[in-house]
């Protein structure tokens, strides 16, 4: 009863095993997208969900990608006289159970330095570096310049 055996031995894993996830795994990145450039001398820009599904903090530290020499989040803000700001942020917390957003107008990947035009209808690959080394990757799809969502 080979099956019979390998079912016991699971089910004593499941059971000893402890229930933290990796903070890589814990880590689900839902609906990426970026925009076409205009060449390279602009940075470009991409939007994803970043769900953590996992019951501690992930804390996401840096970014990589070879489309890009220095991508990194950004955090977009209007001030008083309605002028949009934008700042890098050196780390980006999500807590245990919580989805953080980038998206228009607030936190975003911001893909200074680029390598080579972004063209609508391709992709590239993204990975996010966690504060304990892991690191998340994630294919990003190229929407139109005029995108504003990942269904664009
Ligand atoms: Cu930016």
């Amino acid at each position: 009863m080979k099956t019979l055996a390998s079912t016991t031995i699971a089910l004593v894993l499941l059971t000893v095993a402890p229930p933290v996830l990796a903070s890589g795994d814990a880590v689900v990145i839902e609906g990426a997208w970026s925009r076409a450039s205009i060449g390279t001398s602009r940075p470009g820009v991409a939007y994803m969900r970043l769900q953590n599904t996992g019951d501690a903090l992930v804390t996401v530290t840096g970014l990589r990608t070879d489309l890009a020499m220095m991508p990194m989040i950004h955090t977009s803000t209007t001030d008083a006289q309605g002028v949009n700001r934008m700042s890098h942020l050196e780390q980006v917390e999500i807590a245990a159970g919580e989805t953080v957003a980038l998206e228009p107008g607030g936190l975003h990947v911001m893909l200074m330095d680029l390598q080579r035009p972004m063209i609508e209808g391709e992709s590239f690959t993204l990975s996010l570096i966690l504060a304990d080394g892991e690191e998340i990757t994630v294919e990003v799809p190229i929407r139109s310049m005029a995108a504003r969502g990942p269904a664009d």
